[in-house]
């Protein structure tokens, strides 16, 4: 450890990024202060709680306040190193929203001392490492390049698998210095299994964003292979099959959007710093934000009655998680709402939903309950649960049209038991004349 120099570390941001890294810092032996500007995570942290779900995170997390390495507060404190991990959002306007970064820096360099390694992890703008961290740091005495080790480090962490994805997954550390990119690099190997490869702030702050934008595009282009297999009434799911067979083909998958907080935010990054060669990046934020529209318009061309109510299934961005962050389910509220339809969104893991302009989310856990006399049930997200339902369930609702954004539901059971079925990528398929008959038709489709 003597080598990397740093024996105590200060996490700035303790959300789902921050926290567990601070956790595996405090299990490989630093004494790790975390530091949040909320009240309930600090309490929580400090009676020995974690404040996140994930069951891996919770339990490194209680594991490291329990041996003491680490602990929580709101206000930084002198260590050997600094990282910092805190939300860059974009604003309704599409820049980026640094107020973090500067308000976490800011309150960080007072105590940062000459010698000390900054990290910082929040994906950002190319750019923000010397021109937000670097330069505060110089606003407080400290020359970025002489006095201090001022790295940029992205954390890749996929949500649901965040403790694995921390250990295993290589590392790209940029630093304003050669020698501040080796000691990070040290740092991280130091708790990691994967490698960390060093390179400037710049390459690495565009490396993450690179990543992020390649995941969008190639989201879109299979957004864009499903508009046409729907259409030209072709199944775009065997198709993708059929291709990826090809050893450098590998189509993504088609669905009602893109969520999450990086992969909708990060593309709006370069498009910012370079407009006009972004061209490709705009398209495909446009395409991937309209598939929720889309996917209701069809539902309106297979006789959605105007105005009716429907169940949305799904609030999460992501199958099995309960983070509903940009999740594509707040495109579909927005349009309902436009429209005059009313509706309740059904989440098994979601208990709250942030949306915005005032439309409700309308949060239930109980399915039966959300499709009581639905006129459509509209699947937003590939939950596994989402896979079992029974066309008995979908019997309570009072229309018998279903809505596929995933192609998780048993499509050809349901046509059989009389639905009609509007499966992203592939044609509406209605049942056959000879369907079970509804039960109930008084507001049917
Ligand atoms: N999605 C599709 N089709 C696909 C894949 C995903 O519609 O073929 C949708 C998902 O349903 C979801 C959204 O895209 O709504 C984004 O999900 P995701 O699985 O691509 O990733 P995230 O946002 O959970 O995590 C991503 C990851 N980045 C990449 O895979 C390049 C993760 O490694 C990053 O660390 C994370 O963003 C981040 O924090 O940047």
């Amino acid at each position: 450890m003597t080598e990397i120099g740093v024996k105590t570390i200060t996490v700035m941001g303790l959300g789902y990024v921050g926290l567990p890294t601070a956790a595996l810092l405090a299990r490989a032996g630093y004494q790790v202060r975390g530091v949040d500007v909320s009240d309930r995570v600090v309490d929580a942290l400090s009676s020995g709680d974690c404040p996140l779900g994930e069951p891996e995170v919770a339990e490194i997390v209680k594991q490291a306040l329990a041996s003491g390495n680490l602990t929580a507060s709101k206000a930084p404190m002198p260590a050997d190193a600094f990282i910092i991990c805190v939300p860059t959002p974009v604003r309704v306007d599409k820049t980026a929203d640094l107020t973090m970064v500067r308000a976490a820096i800011s309150a960080a360099a007072p105590a940062v001392n000459k010698g000390s390694l900054i990290i910082l992890e929040s994906t950002s703008p190319i750019g923000t490492t010397r021109d937000v961290i670097g330069a505060e740091l110089g606003r407080n005495g400290l020359d970025p390049e002489q006095d201090v080790d001022v790295c940029y480090c992205p954390e890749r962490v996929f949500p649901g698998e965040t403790v694995r994805e921390i250990l295993r997954n290589d590392r790209v550390v940029g630093g304003l210095t050669k020698t501040a990119a080796e000691r990070a690099k040290a740092l991280y190997e130091s708790f990691c299994e994967g490698t960390a490869v060093t390179t400037t702030a710049e390459a690495a702050e565009y490396s993450k964003l690179m990543e992020n934008s390649f995941r969008d595009v190639n989201i879109a282009l299979a957004n864009i292979f499903a508009r046409i297999a729907e259409d030209l009434s072709v199944d775009v799911q065997e198709v993708i099959t059929l291709a990826n067979r090809h050893p450098r083909v590998n189509v993504h998958k088609p669905g009602p959007g893109v969520g999450g907080h990086c992969i909708p935010v990060d593309p709006w990054f370069l498009i910012e710093g370079a407009p006009s060669a972004s061209e490709l990046l705009r398209i495909s934020r446009s395409i991937n934000e309209g598939q929720a529209e889309r996917l209701l318009d069809r539902a309106e061309e297979a006789g959605l009655p105007p105005k009716s109510r429907v169940a949305v299934l799904g609030a999460a961005y992501r199958g099995d998680l309960d983070d509903a962050r940009e999740s594509p389910t707040e495109d579909l509220l927005n349009v309902l709402q436009e429209r005059g339809y009313e509706w309740s969104v059904h989440d098994p893991f979601v208990r709250y939903m942030k949306t915005h302009n005032g439309v409700p989310s309308n949060l239930t856990d109980d399915l039966d309950a959300a499709l009581e006399g639905v006129a459509a049930a509209i699947v937003m997200t590939d939950h596994s649960a989402y896979r079992a339902v029974s066309s008995e369930t979908f019997e309570r609702m009072a229309g018998r049209l279903i809505v596929d954004g995933r192609r998780m539901i048993h499509e050809q059971s349901l046509i059989n038991a009389g639905f009609t079925v509007v499966p992203v990528g592939a044609p509406t398929a209605v049942p056959p004349a000879t369907a079970t008959m509804p039960p109930k038709s008084a507001d049917a489709p």
